[in-house]
Protein backbone atom coordinates (compact mmCIF):
# COMPACT_ATOMS: atom_id res chain seq x y z
CA UNK A 1 0.00 0.00 0.00
CA UNK A 2 1.07 3.61 -1.07
CA UNK A 3 1.95 5.63 1.69
CA UNK A 4 0.56 9.17 1.64
CA UNK A 5 1.12 12.48 2.84
CA UNK A 6 -1.50 14.90 3.15
CA UNK A 7 -0.47 18.51 2.79
CA UNK A 8 -1.11 21.97 2.02
CA UNK A 9 1.78 21.74 -0.51
CA UNK A 10 3.02 25.48 -0.64
CA UNK A 11 2.99 24.88 3.71
CA UNK A 12 6.47 25.08 5.68
CA UNK A 13 5.29 22.23 7.97
CA UNK A 14 4.61 20.26 5.50
CA UNK A 15 7.32 21.09 3.59
CA UNK A 16 9.63 20.22 6.68
CA UNK A 17 7.60 16.12 6.66
CA UNK A 18 8.44 16.24 2.78
CA UNK A 19 11.86 17.25 3.40
CA UNK A 20 12.66 14.29 5.79
CA UNK A 21 10.52 12.11 4.09
CA UNK A 22 12.97 12.86 0.72
CA UNK A 23 16.01 12.74 2.87
CA UNK A 24 15.42 9.09 4.64
CA UNK A 25 14.18 7.83 1.13
CA UNK A 26 10.78 6.84 1.73
CA UNK A 27 8.29 5.89 -1.28
CA UNK A 28 5.31 8.34 -0.61
CA UNK A 29 2.59 10.36 -2.82
CA UNK A 30 1.58 13.80 -1.69
CA UNK A 31 -2.08 14.39 -1.22
CA UNK A 32 -2.04 18.27 -1.81
CA UNK A 33 -5.17 20.73 -1.04
CA UNK A 34 -5.80 24.21 -0.36
CA UNK A 35 -6.50 25.13 2.90
CA UNK A 36 -9.84 24.33 4.27
CA UNK A 37 -10.50 21.83 1.59
CA UNK A 38 -7.90 20.33 2.84
CA UNK A 39 -10.04 19.43 5.87
CA UNK A 40 -11.65 16.58 3.86
CA UNK A 41 -8.70 14.47 3.82
CA UNK A 42 -7.11 15.00 7.16
CA UNK A 43 -11.00 14.57 8.43
CA UNK A 44 -11.81 11.33 5.90
CA UNK A 45 -8.26 9.48 7.45
CA UNK A 46 -9.20 9.70 10.76
CA UNK A 47 -6.94 13.06 11.52
CA UNK A 48 -7.83 16.02 13.04
CA UNK A 49 -7.22 19.41 11.34
CA UNK A 50 -3.81 20.27 10.38
CA UNK A 51 -1.51 19.15 7.86
CA UNK A 52 1.29 17.04 7.23
CA UNK A 53 -0.46 14.02 7.83
CA UNK A 54 1.16 10.50 6.63
CA UNK A 55 -0.47 7.65 6.55
CA UNK A 56 0.77 4.27 5.93
CA UNK A 57 -1.47 1.77 6.29
CA UNK A 58 -3.25 1.65 9.09
CA UNK A 59 -0.51 3.88 10.67
CA UNK A 60 -1.35 7.50 10.79
CA UNK A 61 1.41 9.90 11.63
CA UNK A 62 0.14 13.80 12.41
CA UNK A 63 2.16 16.13 13.16
CA UNK A 64 5.66 16.87 11.30
CA UNK A 65 7.68 16.36 14.72
CA UNK A 66 6.74 12.90 14.68
CA UNK A 67 6.75 12.07 10.82
CA UNK A 68 10.14 13.07 10.96
CA UNK A 69 10.67 10.48 13.83
CA UNK A 70 8.99 8.00 11.88
CA UNK A 71 11.00 8.97 8.43
CA UNK A 72 14.20 8.49 10.69
CA UNK A 73 13.05 5.21 12.32
CA UNK A 74 13.59 3.48 8.20
CA UNK A 75 16.90 5.26 8.31
CA UNK A 76 18.07 5.46 12.10
CA UNK A 77 20.58 8.52 12.35
CA UNK A 78 19.75 9.68 9.05
CA UNK A 79 17.97 12.88 10.69
CA UNK A 80 18.05 12.00 14.44
CA UNK A 81 21.77 11.49 16.15
CA UNK A 82 21.64 7.87 17.68
CA UNK A 83 23.47 9.41 20.57
CA UNK A 84 22.79 12.64 22.25
CA UNK A 85 19.62 13.61 20.08
CA UNK A 86 18.44 16.49 22.79
CA UNK A 87 19.78 19.36 21.58
CA UNK A 88 18.59 18.64 17.93
CA UNK A 89 14.78 17.86 19.07
CA UNK A 90 15.23 21.21 21.70
CA UNK A 91 15.90 23.16 18.94
CA UNK A 92 13.18 21.56 16.50
CA UNK A 93 10.28 21.98 19.68
CA UNK A 94 11.65 25.90 19.58
CA UNK A 95 11.41 26.02 16.17
CA UNK A 96 8.48 25.07 15.47
CA UNK A 97 6.61 26.65 18.31
CA UNK A 98 7.43 30.59 17.84
CA UNK A 99 9.35 30.68 14.34
CA UNK A 100 7.29 28.75 12.12
CA UNK A 101 3.95 30.63 13.68
CA UNK A 102 6.01 33.94 12.85
CA UNK A 103 7.22 33.56 9.11
CA UNK A 104 3.81 32.03 8.46
CA UNK A 105 2.09 34.90 9.64
CA UNK A 106 4.88 37.29 8.07
CA UNK A 107 4.28 36.01 4.45
CA UNK A 108 0.96 35.23 4.62
CA UNK A 109 0.26 38.79 5.54
CA UNK A 110 1.97 40.04 2.54
CA UNK A 111 1.10 37.84 -0.10
CA UNK A 112 -2.61 37.19 0.92
CA UNK A 113 -3.73 40.39 -0.97
CA UNK A 114 -1.85 39.18 -4.41
CA UNK A 115 -4.13 36.99 -6.39
CA UNK A 116 -1.37 36.36 -8.59
CA UNK A 117 -0.25 34.23 -5.58
CA UNK A 118 -2.88 31.91 -6.91
CA UNK A 119 -1.00 29.90 -9.37
CA UNK A 120 1.75 28.96 -7.03
CA UNK A 121 -0.60 27.91 -4.13
CA UNK A 122 -2.69 26.04 -6.37
CA UNK A 123 0.29 24.01 -7.61
CA UNK A 124 -0.15 20.11 -6.73
CA UNK A 125 -4.30 20.37 -5.56
CA UNK A 126 -6.99 19.21 -7.29
CA UNK A 127 -8.56 20.62 -10.23
CA UNK A 128 -11.74 21.12 -9.25
CA UNK A 129 -10.58 22.89 -5.64
CA UNK A 130 -8.56 25.00 -8.23
CA UNK A 131 -11.78 25.98 -9.82
CA UNK A 132 -13.49 26.52 -6.64
CA UNK A 133 -10.56 28.82 -5.66
CA UNK A 134 -12.22 31.98 -7.06
CA UNK A 135 -15.33 31.50 -4.98
CA UNK A 136 -13.54 30.08 -1.83
CA UNK A 137 -10.63 32.69 -1.50
CA UNK A 138 -12.71 35.38 0.19
CA UNK A 139 -13.69 32.93 2.73
CA UNK A 140 -10.35 31.60 2.60
CA UNK A 141 -8.97 34.84 3.25
CA UNK A 142 -10.78 35.95 5.92
CA UNK A 143 -10.62 32.78 8.14
CA UNK A 144 -7.02 32.64 7.94
CA UNK A 145 -6.47 36.31 8.71
CA UNK A 146 -8.55 35.90 12.21
CA UNK A 147 -7.61 32.51 12.42
CA UNK A 148 -3.66 33.37 12.31
CA UNK A 149 -3.96 37.26 13.77
CA UNK A 150 -3.10 38.10 10.19
CA UNK A 151 -2.73 42.27 10.32
CA UNK A 152 -0.06 44.79 10.93
CA UNK A 153 0.51 44.28 14.94
CA UNK A 154 0.73 40.84 14.83
CA UNK A 155 2.95 41.15 11.78
CA UNK A 156 5.50 43.27 13.63
CA UNK A 157 5.21 41.08 16.37
CA UNK A 158 6.40 37.98 14.27
CA UNK A 159 8.67 40.53 12.44
CA UNK A 160 10.88 40.58 16.25
CA UNK A 161 10.48 37.09 16.53
CA UNK A 162 11.83 36.10 13.02
CA UNK A 163 15.12 39.11 14.01
CA UNK A 164 15.47 37.12 17.04
CA UNK A 165 16.07 33.53 15.99
CA UNK A 166 18.07 34.40 13.35
CA UNK A 167 20.11 36.36 15.74
CA UNK A 168 20.26 33.14 18.19
CA UNK A 169 20.97 30.70 14.85
CA UNK A 170 23.92 33.42 14.07
CA UNK A 171 25.02 33.15 17.64
CA UNK A 172 25.37 29.62 17.24
CA UNK A 173 26.45 29.11 14.32
CA UNK A 174 29.38 32.16 15.50
CA UNK A 175 32.09 29.58 16.95
CA UNK A 176 32.22 28.02 13.15
CA UNK A 177 30.25 24.56 13.32
CA UNK A 178 29.20 23.69 10.20
CA UNK A 179 25.80 23.02 11.57
CA UNK A 180 23.24 23.70 14.63
CA UNK A 181 24.47 20.92 16.70
CA UNK A 182 27.83 20.65 15.33
CA UNK A 183 29.30 19.18 12.16
CA UNK A 184 26.74 17.26 10.89
CA UNK A 185 23.12 18.00 9.36
CA UNK A 186 20.32 16.92 11.69
CA UNK A 187 16.48 17.82 12.04
CA UNK A 188 17.35 20.88 13.56
CA UNK A 189 18.95 22.17 10.64
CA UNK A 190 15.91 21.07 8.23
CA UNK A 191 13.38 22.33 10.76
CA UNK A 192 14.93 25.79 10.72
CA UNK A 193 15.58 25.77 6.51
CA UNK A 194 12.00 24.50 5.88
CA UNK A 195 10.10 27.29 8.25
CA UNK A 196 12.68 29.75 7.08
CA UNK A 197 11.54 29.52 3.48
CA UNK A 198 8.24 31.64 3.52
CA UNK A 199 10.90 34.61 4.42
CA UNK A 200 14.21 33.63 2.12
CA UNK A 201 12.53 31.88 -0.86
CA UNK A 202 15.01 29.06 -1.13
CA UNK A 203 15.46 28.61 -4.88
CA UNK A 204 15.70 25.01 -4.25
CA UNK A 205 12.40 24.85 -2.55
CA UNK A 206 10.38 22.24 -4.17
CA UNK A 207 7.11 23.73 -4.42
CA UNK A 208 7.04 27.07 -2.81
CA UNK A 209 8.75 29.47 -5.54
CA UNK A 210 7.12 33.06 -4.58
CA UNK A 211 9.11 35.25 -6.80
CA UNK A 212 10.33 38.08 -4.90
CA UNK A 213 8.90 40.36 -6.87
CA UNK A 214 5.58 39.14 -6.06
CA UNK A 215 5.91 41.14 -2.40
CA UNK A 216 5.64 44.53 -2.18
CA UNK A 217 8.77 46.82 -1.55
CA UNK A 218 9.18 47.22 1.98
CA UNK A 219 9.16 43.21 1.98
CA UNK A 220 11.45 42.40 -0.50
CA UNK A 221 13.93 44.83 0.63
CA UNK A 222 13.20 43.01 4.41
CA UNK A 223 13.69 39.48 2.51
CA UNK A 224 17.20 40.73 1.06
CA UNK A 225 18.49 41.66 4.21
CA UNK A 226 17.52 38.79 6.16
CA UNK A 227 18.86 36.40 3.17
CA UNK A 228 22.97 38.28 4.07
CA UNK A 229 22.34 37.71 7.45
CA UNK A 230 24.73 34.58 8.49
CA UNK A 231 21.14 32.86 9.64
CA UNK A 232 19.82 33.83 6.30
CA UNK A 233 22.69 32.72 4.49
CA UNK A 234 22.77 29.38 6.39
CA UNK A 235 19.24 28.02 5.48
CA UNK A 236 19.76 29.14 1.92
CA UNK A 237 23.02 26.69 2.04
CA UNK A 238 20.91 23.97 3.42
CA UNK A 239 18.65 24.26 0.25
CA UNK A 240 21.55 24.00 -2.10
CA UNK A 241 23.20 21.23 -0.62
CA UNK A 242 20.75 19.50 1.73
CA UNK A 243 17.45 19.40 0.06
CA UNK A 244 18.46 16.72 -1.39
CA UNK A 245 16.48 13.08 -1.95
CA UNK A 246 17.77 9.57 -1.09
CA UNK A 247 16.57 6.77 -3.68
CA UNK A 248 13.51 5.74 -2.75
CA UNK A 249 12.67 2.30 -0.39
CA UNK A 250 9.14 0.96 -0.16
N1 LIG B 1 2.61 21.33 14.89
C1 LIG B 1 2.04 21.04 13.60
C2 LIG B 1 1.65 22.36 12.94
C3 LIG B 1 1.05 22.14 11.59
C4 LIG B 1 0.25 23.35 11.10
O1 LIG B 1 0.14 24.39 11.77
N2 LIG B 1 -0.32 23.19 9.91
C5 LIG B 1 -1.15 24.22 9.30
C6 LIG B 1 -0.66 24.51 7.89
S1 LIG B 1 0.86 25.40 7.94
C7 LIG B 1 -2.58 23.73 9.19
O2 LIG B 1 -2.81 22.60 8.86
N3 LIG B 1 -3.56 24.60 9.47
C8 LIG B 1 -4.95 24.30 9.30
C9 LIG B 1 -5.79 24.54 10.54
O3 LIG B 1 -5.22 24.76 11.62
O4 LIG B 1 -7.01 24.50 10.41
C10 LIG B 1 3.06 20.27 12.77
O5 LIG B 1 4.27 20.47 12.97
O6 LIG B 1 2.68 19.43 11.96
Amino acid sequence: MTTKLITIPFSHYCEKARWALDRCGVDYEEDGHLPMFHYLATYRSGAKRTVPVLVDGKTLVRDSTDIIAWADKRRPGSLIPIAGAEDALAIEDDLDNHFGPATRRWGYYYLLPNKATDKIITAGVPGWERTLLKLSRPLAVSFLKRGLKIDAAGVERSRKKIESAFARVGEILGDGRRYLTGERFTVADLTFAALAAPVLLPPEHPVQQFAVDLFPQEARDQIEAWRRTPAGRFALRLYADERVSLPRAA
